[in-house]
């Protein structure tokens, strides 16, 4: 192989280096400087190697990312086709090129028929930056250019750049570097944290019903779209009741508020449909796109926009002052490509829906159903989430939760397998590649961490 690096530097070595050039993401960074990071040098299929020969399976396809797993040939292949015909050019100066028109065709092929246009990021936070601008450029073609207030959801992650973590929920990263003006949030629907006596139903009702009473303390006029991932994906794996999404729906229509999915997580066959709004049975105007666009095997997002919308901003708007020197990059156009053939040619998502997605929650009923540290188990395809629980007939959680997470977690990486800890939750993503032995060693691991955790927590 003919790397552009040394691959046999020593992990010490390495991990040396690394702590003198690199802010990593989320960390205390002077904490994982002394502790030193794991090297990453190898991917294949479903698992990982680490720089001491380590095998990992992992259980989170990276950043919920590689739907088809590592090492895929075809997707290689596409991205060295394309640099060696045209490695770059753009959209800009009224051109455009192959791989781009192609993979729009196949995309739209895949989305239900009411959408039709996309503009190309690089990120997912970049998609919902754009997202903020489209809609209030389409309210101000429609004269109500004082719709302007974006909604979101505490505990929601819409990305990490100023704009896209001011949509989301998550207050730590709103206190660093502060929020932008017209961005509300309501609360989110988890049911097992916060139902109380509810039941889901109740809730997920109750939770959407705060939807209505934000937009009519803000105004309807004022208010230009409501954004939501279709179920929490960093926020902690967490699906909202089956009354959520219908009731959010009529809102946004009853007021006029367009109605933004972040599919960033949620899109390309995760919960055994193409996206998740499909699964929980909605329709929103928007989506946000990227992670099993390309599998992550290179950086590539989008916001999808509905035909009405596009309608709007193409016929009537006039110039969209809005470009991105990567949007539609052609190697990574040429790799989402090759990456939605396959998704779609190998009947991927299909056998997330119809066999390795029910195989998965089979599993994890009969192994944890009745263990005494998980209270719930949620989720669906390749998705599943376990709620720790201190009491399970009150539902009431350890106020260490976080700690024995994510205790679990380097538990997992000791055996093994790569599971990811949100406060009191474990949440599986594999590629949707893998097969039931893999799910059958994913579900193994992840039960010898959650046992040792169990220990730890006087459970066991
Ligand atoms: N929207 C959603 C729903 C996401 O999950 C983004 C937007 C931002 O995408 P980019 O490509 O800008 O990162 C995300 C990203 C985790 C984790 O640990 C989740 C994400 C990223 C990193 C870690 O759950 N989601």
């Amino acid at each position: 192989m003919n790397l552009p690096f040394e691959p046999q530097r020593q992990t010490r070595d390495y991990q040396a280096s690394d702590a003198a050039h690199h802010i990593h993401a989320f960390v205390d960074q002077k904490a994982l400087n002394a502790e030193g990071p794991r090297v990453m040098v190898r991917g294949e299929g479903l698992y990982l190697w680490d720089s001491e020969g380590k095998r990992y399976l992992d259980g989170m396809s990276g950043l919920w990312c590689t739907q088809l797993g590592y090492g895929r040939k075809d997707l290689t292949a596409a991205a060295a086709a394309q640099m060696d015909q045209l490695a770059y050019y753009n959209m800009f100066f009224h051109t455009t090129h192959p791989a781009v028109i192609e993979l729009s065709e196949l995309l739209f092929s895949l989305l239900p028929g009411h959408y039709s246009h996309v503009i190309y990021t690089n990120s997912g936070s970049e998609a919902n930056e754009v997202l903020i601008r489209t809609v209030r450029r389409y309210w101000q073609v429609l004269g109500k250019p004082q719709k302007k207030i974006m909604i979101g959801r505490w505990n929601g992650y819409h990305g990490s750049t100023l704009a896209a973590s001011a949509l989301g929920g998550m207050k730590f990263m709103h206190e660093m570097g502060g929020l932008i003006p017209d961005v509300a949030h309501i609360d989110e629907p988890y049911w097992y944290a916060q139902g109380g006596e509810l039941t889901p139903a109740e809730f997920g009702r109750r939770c959407a019903l705060q939807l209505e009473e934000k937009i009519l303390e803000l105004g309807a006029q004022n208010v230009a779209g409501f954004i939501a991932e279709p179920f929490q994906g960093a926020g902690g794996m967490i699906f909202p009741p089956e009354s959520y999404w219908p009731e959010i729906q009529r809102i946004c229509r009853q007021y006029d508020v367009l109605l933004c999915a972040d599919e960033v997580i949620g899109g390309f066959g995760r919960t055994g449909e193409w996206f998740a709004h499909q699964y929980f049975g909605f329709e929103p105007d928007t989506l946000s796109i990227a992670k099993g666009l390309t599998s992550g095997y290179l950086p590539m997002g989008g916001l999808v926009l509905s035909k009405r919308m596009a309608e709007a901003l193409v016929e009537r708007g006039g110039v969209f002052a809005h470009g991105l020197t990567y949007s539609g990059h052609p190697v990574a156009a040429a790799v989402a490509l090759a990456n939605l053939k396959a998704l779609r040619d190998e009947g991927i998502v299909r056998q997330v829906k119809d066999d390795t997605g029910p195989y998965l929650h089979t599993l994890l009923h009969e192994v944890f159903g009745n263990h005494p540290l998980i209270g719930e188990i949620q989720g669906t395809g390749l998705l599943a989430a376990l709620q720790f629980v201190e009491d399970k007939g009150t539902r009431k959680r350890f106020a260490n939760e976080n700690d024995l997470a994510w205790q679990c977690r380097t538990f997992g990486f000791e055996e093994g397998v790569i599971i990811r800890s949100t406060l009191g939750r474990m949440i599986m993503a594999p590629a949707l590649v893998a097969s039931r032995a893999e799910l059958d060693e994913l579900v193994d691991k992840t039960r010898i961490a959650v046992d040792r955790t169990a220990r730890i927590a006087g459970k066991l």
